[in-house]
Protein backbone atom coordinates (compact mmCIF):
# COMPACT_ATOMS: atom_id res chain seq x y z
CA UNK A 1 0.00 0.00 0.00
CA UNK A 2 1.38 3.17 -1.02
CA UNK A 3 0.70 6.67 0.00
CA UNK A 4 1.35 9.69 -2.27
CA UNK A 5 1.24 13.23 -1.16
CA UNK A 6 0.64 15.93 -3.69
CA UNK A 7 -0.47 19.70 -3.57
CA UNK A 8 -2.54 21.49 -6.31
CA UNK A 9 -0.72 24.14 -8.71
CA UNK A 10 -0.59 27.48 -7.39
CA UNK A 11 -1.90 30.17 -9.38
CA UNK A 12 1.65 32.31 -8.92
CA UNK A 13 3.59 29.18 -10.56
CA UNK A 14 4.09 31.70 -13.28
CA UNK A 15 6.60 33.40 -11.09
CA UNK A 16 8.29 29.96 -10.34
CA UNK A 17 12.06 29.73 -9.97
CA UNK A 18 13.78 28.96 -12.75
CA UNK A 19 17.71 27.91 -13.54
CA UNK A 20 18.34 25.91 -16.82
CA UNK A 21 15.44 27.25 -18.40
CA UNK A 22 14.16 30.49 -20.04
CA UNK A 23 10.68 31.67 -18.72
CA UNK A 24 8.00 30.77 -20.63
CA UNK A 25 3.77 31.25 -20.55
CA UNK A 26 1.96 28.42 -18.09
CA UNK A 27 -1.09 27.47 -18.54
CA UNK A 28 -2.61 27.67 -15.74
CA UNK A 29 -6.07 26.14 -16.14
CA UNK A 30 -4.10 22.74 -18.36
CA UNK A 31 -1.72 22.77 -15.62
CA UNK A 32 -4.29 22.00 -13.25
CA UNK A 33 -5.94 19.25 -15.73
CA UNK A 34 -2.79 17.75 -16.04
CA UNK A 35 -2.25 17.59 -12.49
CA UNK A 36 -5.56 15.98 -11.73
CA UNK A 37 -4.72 13.46 -14.48
CA UNK A 38 -1.28 12.96 -12.75
CA UNK A 39 -3.42 12.08 -9.42
CA UNK A 40 -5.59 9.98 -11.17
CA UNK A 41 -2.21 8.22 -12.19
CA UNK A 42 -1.29 7.68 -9.00
CA UNK A 43 -4.59 6.08 -7.64
CA UNK A 44 -4.42 4.07 -10.61
CA UNK A 45 -1.44 2.84 -9.82
CA UNK A 46 -2.24 1.97 -6.51
CA UNK A 47 -1.40 4.77 -4.31
CA UNK A 48 -4.14 6.72 -1.57
CA UNK A 49 -3.77 10.21 -3.02
CA UNK A 50 -3.10 12.87 0.11
CA UNK A 51 -3.65 16.60 -1.14
CA UNK A 52 -1.52 19.12 0.78
CA UNK A 53 -3.26 22.55 1.72
CA UNK A 54 -3.09 24.72 -1.60
CA UNK A 55 -0.26 27.03 -1.43
CA UNK A 56 -1.88 29.69 -3.56
CA UNK A 57 1.32 32.06 -2.81
CA UNK A 58 3.87 30.07 -3.01
CA UNK A 59 5.10 29.37 -6.73
CA UNK A 60 6.81 26.19 -6.59
CA UNK A 61 4.82 24.82 -3.86
CA UNK A 62 3.11 21.52 -6.82
CA UNK A 63 6.79 20.57 -6.43
CA UNK A 64 6.44 18.84 -2.95
CA UNK A 65 9.32 16.40 -3.90
CA UNK A 66 11.38 18.58 -2.57
CA UNK A 67 10.30 19.33 1.01
CA UNK A 68 10.87 15.97 2.41
CA UNK A 69 13.04 12.74 2.49
CA UNK A 70 11.21 9.78 3.67
CA UNK A 71 12.37 6.73 4.25
CA UNK A 72 10.67 3.61 6.04
CA UNK A 73 12.27 4.95 8.69
CA UNK A 74 11.64 8.52 9.34
CA UNK A 75 11.00 11.48 7.14
CA UNK A 76 13.95 14.49 6.93
CA UNK A 77 12.24 17.76 6.24
CA UNK A 78 14.82 19.62 4.12
CA UNK A 79 15.89 23.12 4.05
CA UNK A 80 15.35 24.09 -0.25
CA UNK A 81 18.15 25.42 -1.93
CA UNK A 82 15.51 28.57 -3.54
CA UNK A 83 14.81 30.97 -0.32
CA UNK A 84 11.62 31.40 -1.96
CA UNK A 85 10.37 27.67 -1.59
CA UNK A 86 11.44 27.31 2.60
CA UNK A 87 7.87 27.80 3.42
CA UNK A 88 6.64 25.20 1.49
CA UNK A 89 7.90 22.79 4.09
CA UNK A 90 5.81 23.72 7.21
CA UNK A 91 2.77 21.73 6.16
CA UNK A 92 5.05 19.21 4.57
CA UNK A 93 6.45 18.40 7.91
CA UNK A 94 2.92 18.64 9.13
CA UNK A 95 1.39 15.87 6.86
CA UNK A 96 4.57 13.66 7.09
CA UNK A 97 4.40 13.85 10.76
CA UNK A 98 1.35 11.12 11.23
CA UNK A 99 2.99 9.12 8.90
CA UNK A 100 6.79 9.15 10.51
CA UNK A 101 9.21 10.04 13.02
CA UNK A 102 10.37 13.33 11.98
CA UNK A 103 13.89 14.77 11.29
CA UNK A 104 14.66 18.20 10.19
CA UNK A 105 18.26 19.58 8.31
CA UNK A 106 18.84 23.03 9.96
CA UNK A 107 20.62 25.89 8.61
CA UNK A 108 23.32 26.24 6.87
CA UNK A 109 22.10 22.97 5.10
CA UNK A 110 20.15 23.37 1.96
CA UNK A 111 18.79 20.32 -0.49
CA UNK A 112 15.93 19.58 -2.83
CA UNK A 113 14.32 16.41 -1.94
CA UNK A 114 14.78 16.35 -6.39
CA UNK A 115 18.42 15.64 -5.49
CA UNK A 116 18.27 12.66 -3.22
CA UNK A 117 17.96 9.21 -5.08
CA UNK A 118 17.73 6.33 -2.93
CA UNK A 119 18.86 3.17 -4.23
CA UNK A 120 18.39 0.19 -2.05
CA UNK A 121 19.84 0.94 1.18
CA UNK A 122 22.58 3.82 -0.32
CA UNK A 123 21.16 7.49 -1.09
CA UNK A 124 22.79 9.19 -3.72
CA UNK A 125 23.17 12.98 -2.98
CA UNK A 126 23.38 15.52 -5.98
CA UNK A 127 25.50 18.50 -5.86
CA UNK A 128 24.65 20.68 -8.34
CA UNK A 129 23.32 23.84 -7.03
CA UNK A 130 20.74 23.36 -4.79
CA UNK A 131 22.08 21.19 -2.46
CA UNK A 132 25.59 21.60 -0.19
CA UNK A 133 27.92 19.64 1.99
CA UNK A 134 26.62 20.59 4.67
CA UNK A 135 23.37 19.02 3.91
CA UNK A 136 25.01 15.72 2.57
CA UNK A 137 26.83 15.69 5.80
CA UNK A 138 23.72 16.06 8.37
CA UNK A 139 21.52 13.84 6.33
CA UNK A 140 24.15 11.25 6.69
CA UNK A 141 24.22 11.92 10.46
CA UNK A 142 20.17 11.32 10.45
CA UNK A 143 20.10 8.29 8.62
CA UNK A 144 22.96 6.56 9.38
CA UNK A 145 22.09 4.91 12.63
CA UNK A 146 19.23 3.25 10.05
CA UNK A 147 21.64 1.68 8.10
CA UNK A 148 22.14 4.23 5.05
CA UNK A 149 24.90 5.18 3.56
CA UNK A 150 24.77 8.48 1.50
CA UNK A 151 27.18 9.17 -0.93
CA UNK A 152 27.58 12.73 -2.99
CA UNK A 153 27.02 12.79 -6.93
CA UNK A 154 28.11 15.53 -9.02
CA UNK A 155 25.37 16.90 -11.35
CA UNK A 156 25.76 19.14 -13.93
CA UNK A 157 23.45 21.03 -16.86
CA UNK A 158 20.51 20.20 -14.85
CA UNK A 159 18.69 21.47 -11.87
CA UNK A 160 18.03 17.97 -9.45
CA UNK A 161 20.11 14.63 -9.66
CA UNK A 162 16.74 13.25 -9.74
CA UNK A 163 16.41 15.78 -13.66
CA UNK A 164 19.56 13.06 -14.72
CA UNK A 165 18.46 9.99 -13.50
CA UNK A 166 16.14 7.93 -11.64
CA UNK A 167 15.02 4.49 -11.49
CA UNK A 168 12.74 3.26 -14.09
CA UNK A 169 12.93 -0.61 -12.85
CA UNK A 170 14.94 -2.81 -10.04
CA UNK A 171 18.26 -2.49 -11.44
CA UNK A 172 17.54 -0.22 -14.79
CA UNK A 173 18.50 3.27 -14.47
CA UNK A 174 17.03 5.81 -16.99
CA UNK A 175 20.31 8.14 -16.96
CA UNK A 176 21.03 11.47 -19.20
CA UNK A 177 24.95 11.10 -18.87
CA UNK A 178 25.66 14.18 -19.60
CA UNK A 179 24.62 15.45 -16.49
CA UNK A 180 25.51 12.60 -14.54
CA UNK A 181 28.32 9.93 -14.47
CA UNK A 182 26.45 6.81 -14.88
CA UNK A 183 29.43 5.31 -13.53
CA UNK A 184 28.59 6.97 -9.96
CA UNK A 185 26.04 3.96 -9.60
CA UNK A 186 27.49 0.43 -9.36
CA UNK A 187 25.64 -2.04 -9.71
CA UNK A 188 23.10 -1.03 -11.85
CA UNK A 189 22.43 -1.50 -15.65
CA UNK A 190 21.98 2.25 -17.16
CA UNK A 191 19.75 2.92 -20.38
CA UNK A 192 20.39 6.39 -21.46
CA UNK A 193 17.71 8.92 -22.62
CA UNK A 194 17.48 9.55 -26.20
CA UNK A 195 19.64 12.34 -27.08
CA UNK A 196 17.20 14.41 -28.56
CA UNK A 197 15.19 14.79 -25.22
CA UNK A 198 18.07 15.73 -22.45
CA UNK A 199 14.51 16.10 -20.01
CA UNK A 200 13.79 12.74 -20.10
CA UNK A 201 15.52 10.96 -17.26
CA UNK A 202 12.88 11.52 -14.50
CA UNK A 203 9.84 8.26 -14.37
CA UNK A 204 8.13 7.68 -11.36
CA UNK A 205 7.93 4.39 -10.14
CA UNK A 206 4.77 3.45 -7.96
CA UNK A 207 4.32 -0.06 -7.06
CA UNK A 208 4.76 -2.18 -10.16
CA UNK A 209 3.71 0.56 -12.50
CA UNK A 210 6.10 4.01 -13.59
CA UNK A 211 4.63 7.33 -14.62
CA UNK A 212 6.11 9.07 -17.32
CA UNK A 213 5.32 12.31 -19.23
CA UNK A 214 4.23 12.24 -23.14
CA UNK A 215 6.98 15.04 -23.51
CA UNK A 216 10.00 12.19 -24.28
CA UNK A 217 8.29 9.50 -27.01
CA UNK A 218 12.02 8.33 -27.60
CA UNK A 219 12.82 7.59 -24.66
CA UNK A 220 9.81 5.94 -23.85
CA UNK A 221 10.20 3.94 -26.71
CA UNK A 222 13.35 2.68 -25.11
CA UNK A 223 11.89 1.67 -21.64
CA UNK A 224 9.06 0.21 -23.28
CA UNK A 225 11.62 -1.90 -25.33
CA UNK A 226 13.44 -2.62 -21.73
CA UNK A 227 10.48 -4.21 -20.73
CA UNK A 228 9.14 -1.31 -18.77
CA UNK A 229 5.80 -0.53 -17.82
CA UNK A 230 4.35 2.69 -18.53
CA UNK A 231 1.55 5.10 -17.56
CA UNK A 232 1.48 8.36 -19.36
CA UNK A 233 0.99 12.15 -18.47
CA UNK A 234 0.95 14.78 -20.13
CA UNK A 235 3.37 17.30 -18.20
CA UNK A 236 3.84 19.96 -20.12
CA UNK A 237 2.74 22.68 -18.11
CA UNK A 238 4.74 22.12 -14.85
CA UNK A 239 8.24 21.02 -17.39
CA UNK A 240 7.90 24.84 -18.05
CA UNK A 241 8.59 25.56 -14.34
CA UNK A 242 11.23 22.75 -14.61
CA UNK A 243 9.45 20.53 -12.49
CA UNK A 244 9.15 16.61 -13.89
CA UNK A 245 6.84 13.95 -12.59
CA UNK A 246 8.55 12.57 -9.43
CA UNK A 247 9.02 16.36 -8.29
CA UNK A 248 4.91 16.28 -7.90
CA UNK A 249 4.55 13.79 -5.09
CA UNK A 250 6.40 12.17 -2.21
CA UNK A 251 5.56 8.69 -2.16
CA UNK A 252 6.23 6.00 0.53
CA UNK A 253 5.07 3.09 1.94
CA UNK A 254 1.93 3.37 3.88
CA UNK A 255 2.95 1.98 7.65
CA UNK A 256 1.60 -1.79 8.60
C1 LIG B 1 12.37 25.06 -8.81
O1 LIG B 1 13.21 25.60 -9.52
O2 LIG B 1 12.60 24.82 -7.63
C2 LIG B 1 11.06 24.65 -9.41
N1 LIG B 1 10.67 25.62 -10.39
C3 LIG B 1 11.11 23.27 -10.00
C4 LIG B 1 11.34 22.20 -8.96
C5 LIG B 1 11.29 20.84 -9.55
N2 LIG B 1 11.44 19.85 -8.55
C6 LIG B 1 12.08 18.72 -8.71
O3 LIG B 1 12.67 18.47 -9.75
N3 LIG B 1 12.14 17.88 -7.68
Amino acid sequence: MWIAFTREVSPSITRCELTHQARSPIDLALARAQHRAYVEALVALGAEVRALPPAPELPDAVFVEDGAVVLDELAVITRPGAASRRAETESIAAALASERPLAFLREPATLDGGDVLRLGRTLYVGLGGRTNEVALEQLAALVSPHGYDVVGVPVRGCLHLKSAVTEAATGLLLVHPACVDPACFPGFRALEVDPSEPAAANVLRVGEGAIYSTSHPRTRERLERAGVRLRPVDASEVEKAEGAVTCCSLVLRARA
